[in-house]
């Protein structure tokens, strides 16, 4: 692709015409891939979200993306790359589709409070060590009519930008900008780029939902720390740090 600069990510491009899922596909061959390995599908048949939820996956409609990565990363840091892929795709949004989108802590990207993009990432290896990571994004392009259960709830840039797009250059841009957060994130930590993750989150300063022990709390969504945690403040008073399960946000 011309449109690709990235050095490393999406050298190795492996395309398919239809496949289960690109990150069930990923996590096979990442053993015997090189790092940086990007995996594109016209069509999923069996597209996830996290916790085994399906992720409709149309033909021609979406970027359906898995990248394989092998960095000397902890579990613990590489679950934080969730937060580097979607600032970089909020960066691509603008730059191909010319339209602003927000982050939905930590793995939706939001446009008019519907969601036109998820990122799932998943990983194998030990506790001190992952072995390769691989980071999922899910982005509705053309897509012009979700199922009912998702009406009122998803939108695609076609929806929202009233054109169709082509995908190539908005896949490449989103390789080049990962790449280029990812470089950073591995050098200068999650610090680096939490004011980034910051001005575009849509749920800083919003009432948030959250599940603790099968507790709904609700609270305020007050900061975004140094390691990718949400602070919230919840009405008596208490501070928590909630470092990931399913965090929603009221009235989304
Ligand atoms: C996510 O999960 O948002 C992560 C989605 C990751 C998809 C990519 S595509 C390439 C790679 N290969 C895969 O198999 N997966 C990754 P979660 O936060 O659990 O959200 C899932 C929920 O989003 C579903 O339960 C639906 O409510 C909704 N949903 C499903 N398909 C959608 C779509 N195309 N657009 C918007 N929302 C959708």
């Amino acid at each position: 692709s011309p449109y690709l600069k990235a050095e490393f990510i999406g050298r190795n491009y492996l395309h398919f015409e239809s496949i289960s899922s690109t990150n069930d596909y990923a996590k096979e061959i990442a053993p015997s891939a090189t790092d940086g390995t990007a995996i594109v599908a016209e069509e999923q048949t069996s597209g996830r979200g996290r916790m085994g939820r399906h992720w409709v996956s149309n033909k021609g409609q979406g970027i359906w993306l898995s990248m394989i990565l092998k960095p000397n990363l902890s579990p613990n840091e590489a679950v934080k790359l969730t937060q580097v892929a979607a600032v970089a795709v909020v960066d691509s949004i603008k730059e191909i589709a010319d339209i602003r989108s927000g982050i939905k802590w930590p793995n939706d990207i939001v446009i008019n409070s519907k969601k036109v993009c998820g990122i799932l990432t998943e990983m194998n290896g030990e506790i001190d060590r992952v072995n390769f990571i691989v980071i999922g994004i899910g982005i509705n392009v053309n897509v012009q009519n979700f199922p009912e259960d998702l009406c009122g709830k998803a939108t695609s840039l076609s929806i929202e930008t009233g054109k169709i797009l082509d995908r190539k250059p908005l896949t490449a841009s989103i390789l080049n900008n990962f790449e280029k957060y990812y470089r950073i994130f591995l050098i200068n930590g999650f610090s680096s780029i939490r004011n980034l993750c910051k001005e575009y989150s849509l749920t800083l300063n919003k009432d948030v939902k959250v599940i603790i022990n099968n507790n709904e709390c609700i609270g305020r969504a007050v900061d975004i720390d140094d390691d990718g945690n949400l602070i919230v403040v919840f009405k008596n008073g208490e501070k928590k740090t909630i470092a990931s399960g399913d965090v929603s946000v009221r009235g989304l």
